[in-house]
């Protein structure tokens, strides 16, 4: 059988002429990191003084000894980044330069000092580009000529941290006869049987040539087992199993996510087992409509035959230094999603292929996964040596991920035919190649054949072909920027896109990420640490801009300027969903740019780069959850949507107030809306409930089920606002450590309170975000991790200057 070492231990990196000890998987900013050479990258202005360190060749070594006696050693390397040369005992080994793919060398019988040097990967992309000539990219960094985490060069929410060193694990493999190189299995469910499809491909060494070799394969699930055994012809195997009527794996909020253990068993008649492979499965169909339509092209994800809203996220690399993520990590953010009711992600093309654990995670959950392959915002040249490097990068990628249920789409890249045809690349390519022999021929090509069962498109966003403008809202995907770049989020409701694959705003992070982020800094929006902490083009314009089309833009008052930025991220994310929601089945998703950040940064993540959630993310999971009430502002005043994507049908009994600001209630109703299973109704509501249009003393509000939806006719620096006033009691929750409930009694309005839950402590958290109350209404916030809050007076004083509220108090 073969036998597996990790190499994890023994390494280390040169520097200066002196040896650091290395970690594997890590790489130099990590060692750097830990021998304390660099500063951290996250603090402060530290990332430009570290920027000396991409641009230098590294190496490591270690002694590399094995006495097996297999008939063959391999080297394996799951990860190097990324331009290596391998050096065994002064001979070379081989090269490498793609980061997103893994490498094997034979190393039989041979032992001897290791070493792994690797060029800066700058150096690689400038013999690259000026192998293939120069293209057209949106940042002035060459990521589109090295197969390399395009945003290890810096992206408009991350720092330019460029990498080396071996990131994913090495190991040794031992084996003899036969291994199994490659095990392929395709997943479908036909009526109530499912079927796993196996095809496999060993490798034989030179004694193995010729042995009559079999493989067994196990599925096991809670209720079934199921087992075949069939023969290899030449180095190939189909083996075909059915499980009849397995449980089936559903989205979250769907239905359960029941696994199958599938073992895979490579075995020599007289030697026995040989290799072995282990995954887990789930029985699903998935397709992508797109069918023409009256609207257009549509675009909706149909699993197990059901119709699906997509509540998805953008996933950005969880850590610039993507060696430091960890399945604890992954699951701590992942668990933060589905919390959020989130039900697809979607693994953005200028990061990487993730970690299986990430997907892992993904097939618990119930998390739909949205691949990308990895191109982003820039013309990629199509010619050697890069064309070979994708077509491997891409094949090892989908045979590595395809045992997932979790993943529903292989998509080709990221902005890349919109940006064709819109960003002025068409002049300065004069022809030359850009990505899109990739997009439409190689990638699809490399799915059709090795895994036929899931859908691929070529882009994102995409129209479905050249008939129509890539990002036309009519046909396919859509990514929605114009309305951040450059108008109020009352904009997104001038549209209906059929899937809305990118849209987002942004806001700082949250205060206590920004202390440990700048230490000692006086903070202002415009101060230097705010300053190199926010990457986007004109992003302080536009947040500035974003607020002052609603409130006073506060000039000196940094709290207050905080708070405001992130409540119009909240607002402003939220009018999206609830429009495009409301809008479903012609709408079928919207994703939100982004859930994560990958350090601490001014960005438009709704979890900030040291894990603390801004208000976005309570509002995420109102706007996501099955049932949302919403108001929908329309020309002859709001609209009442009533939105289930729940599978049993909502009677919802809407209880309508309209307001006066001093809290007077003007006019009082009920309407009653009945929303099927997975439906939006709509309800006009009757005009004496309305506040007059225009009106800056009168609200509405309306309640169902503990749900809310609030209706302000005019921006809220038009309002007439009575400063807001309200009692606070904190209780202790029994049993829960340093959690305390903070009761909040409202004696006015109070409109988008937020407890910042950070300001009584740096790991503290809180259970709600926004929310509006009314005179004598009652809030329970609570609050966990907080360590000793004095319950009295002190307490109290400290939670009311966490406390904010959008009134000129
Ligand atoms: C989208 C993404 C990223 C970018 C984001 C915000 O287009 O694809 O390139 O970070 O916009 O500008």
């Amino acid at each position: 059988m073969k036998d597996v070492t990790q190499l994890t231990e023994g390494w280390s990196l040169r520097h200066e002429g002196a040896l650091l000890p290395a970690r594997v998987p890590g790489c130099v900013h990590t060692d750097l990191l830990a021998a304390q050479v660099i500063p951290d990258p996250f603090i402060g202005r530290n990332e430009t003084e570290i920027a000396w360190v991409g641009r230098q060749g590294w190496s490591y070594v270690t002694e590399l000894t094995h006495d097996s006696t297999h008939e063959r050693t391999e080297l394996v390397f799951d990860g190097l980044d990324t331009a290596t040369g391998i050096v065994l005992a002064g001979d070379v080994l081989g090269t490498t330069r793609n980061m997103h793919r893994a490498h094997r060398f034979d190393v039989t019988g041979r032992t001897g000092r290791l070493e792994v040097r690797f060029d800066s990967a700058y150096e690689e992309a400038d013999r690259v580009r000026t192998l293939t000539g120069n293209r057209p990219n949106v940042y002035p960094e060459p990521f589109q000529y090295i197969r390399k985490m395009a945003c290890s060069f810096g992206w408009d929410w991350g720092p330019t941290v460029v990498t080396a060193g071996m990131w994913r694990p090495v190991r040794l493999e031992h084996w003899s006869t036969a291994r199994l190189a490659e095990v392929r299995p395709l997943v479908t469910v036909d009526g109530a049987t499912g079927r796993v499809e196996l095809r496999l491909r060993a490798e034989r060494t030179e004694r193995g040539t010729g042995r009559p070799l079999t493989v067994r394969a196990t599925v096991r699930g809670e209720e079934a087992e199921t087992e075949r055994q069939v023969s290899f012809t030449g180095d190939e195997a189909v083996l075909r199993l059915e499980v009849a009527a397995p449980r089936l794996w559903w989205p979250r909020g769907y239905g359960d996510q029941p696994l199958y253990e599938l073992e895979v068993t490579l075995l020599d008649e007289e030697e026995g087992p040989l290799d072995a492979w282990r995954r887990r499965i789930g029985f699903r169909t998935v397709e992508l409509d797109r069918s023409p339509d009256a609207h257009g092209t549509g675009c909706t994800f149909v699993v197990n035959g059901v119709r699906i809203f997509a509540r998805g996220v953008n996933w950005i690399p969880g850590d610039v230094l993507p060696s430091r993520m960890t399945p604890e990590r992954y699951r701590i953010r992942l668990l933060q999603a589905a919390e959020a009711n989130v039900d697809l992600v979607r693994v953005w093309g200028g990061g990487i292929y993730e970690d299986d654990a990430f997907y892992d995670v993904c097939d618990e959950l119930g998390l739909m996964v949205w691949q990308d392959f990895l191109f982003a915002c820039a013309a990629y040249p199509e010619e050697q040596p890069l064309r070979g490097e994708v077509e491997a990068e891409a094949r090892d990628n989908v045979v590595r991920l395809m045992a997932h249920a979790s993943l529903v789409l292989w998509n080709g890249n990221n902005e890349n035919l919109w940006g064709f045809r819109d960003w002025d690349w068409e002049g300065p390519l004069a022809g030359d190649s850009w990505g899109e022999g990739y997009y439409l021929g190689v990638l699809p090509r490399i799915v059709a054949e090795l895994d036929p069962t899931r859908p691929y498109t070529a882009g994102s966003p995409w129209s479905g072909s050249w008939d129509h403008h890539p990002n036309d809202p009519r046909h396919g995907t859509h990514h929605s920027w114009e309305v951040w770049n450059r108008q109020d989020y009352a904009e997104y409701r001038a549209s209906v896109p059929r899937f809305v694959a990118e849209f987002g705003w942004q806001a700082p992070p949250v205060l206590a990420t920004l202390h440990r982020a700048l230490p000692g800094e006086h903070l202002a929006p415009d101060s230097p640490g705010m300053l190199h902490h926010q990457k986007a083009e004109d992003g302080n314009g536009k947040l500035d801009r974003g607020i002052a089309r609603h409130f006073p833009l506060p000039e000196t008052d940094f709290d207050r300027w905080h708070y405001l930025a992130q409540v119009v991220q909240a607002r402003a994310v939220a009018a999206g969903i609830e429009h495009w929601r409301a809008n479903w089945p012609v709408c079928a998703g919207t994703v939100v740019w982004q859930l994560n950040d990958c350090w601490p940064v001014s960005s438009w993540a709704a979890i900030d780069g040291d894990g603390r959630l801004k208000p976005l993310y309570h509002e995420l999971r109102r706007v996501y959850a099955d049932r949302l009430l919403t108001l929908l502002p329309g020309e002859d005043g709001p609209v009442l949507a009533v939105d289930n994507q729940s599978g049993a049908s909502w009677h919802a009994q809407v209880t309508l107030r309209r307001f006066d600001a001093d809290g007077t209630v003007l006019a009082r109703g009920v309407v009653e809306v009945e929303a099927a299973p997975r439906s939006v109704a709509r309800s006009v509501l009757p005009a004496e409930l309305l506040p007059a249009p225009g009106s800056s003393k009168e609200f509405l509000v309306a309640d169902a089920d503990g749900l809310r939806a609030v209706h302000f006719p005019v921006p809220d620096r038009e309002f007439a606002y009575l400063p807001a006033r309200y009692d606070i009691r904190l209780e202790a929750v029994p049993g829960e450590g340093t959690a305390v409930d903070v009761v909040v009694t409202a004696r006015t309005l109070v409109r988008d309170l937020l407890l910042q839950p950070d300001r009584l402590g740096p790991a503290a958290s809180a259970d709600r975000g926004l929310l509006t109350l009314l005179p004598g209404e009652e809030a329970r916030i609570r609050v966990s991790g907080c360590g000793d809050l004095d319950l009295d007076l002190e307490g109290i004083e400290r939670v009311r200057a966490a406390l904010f509220s959008v009134d000129p108090a």
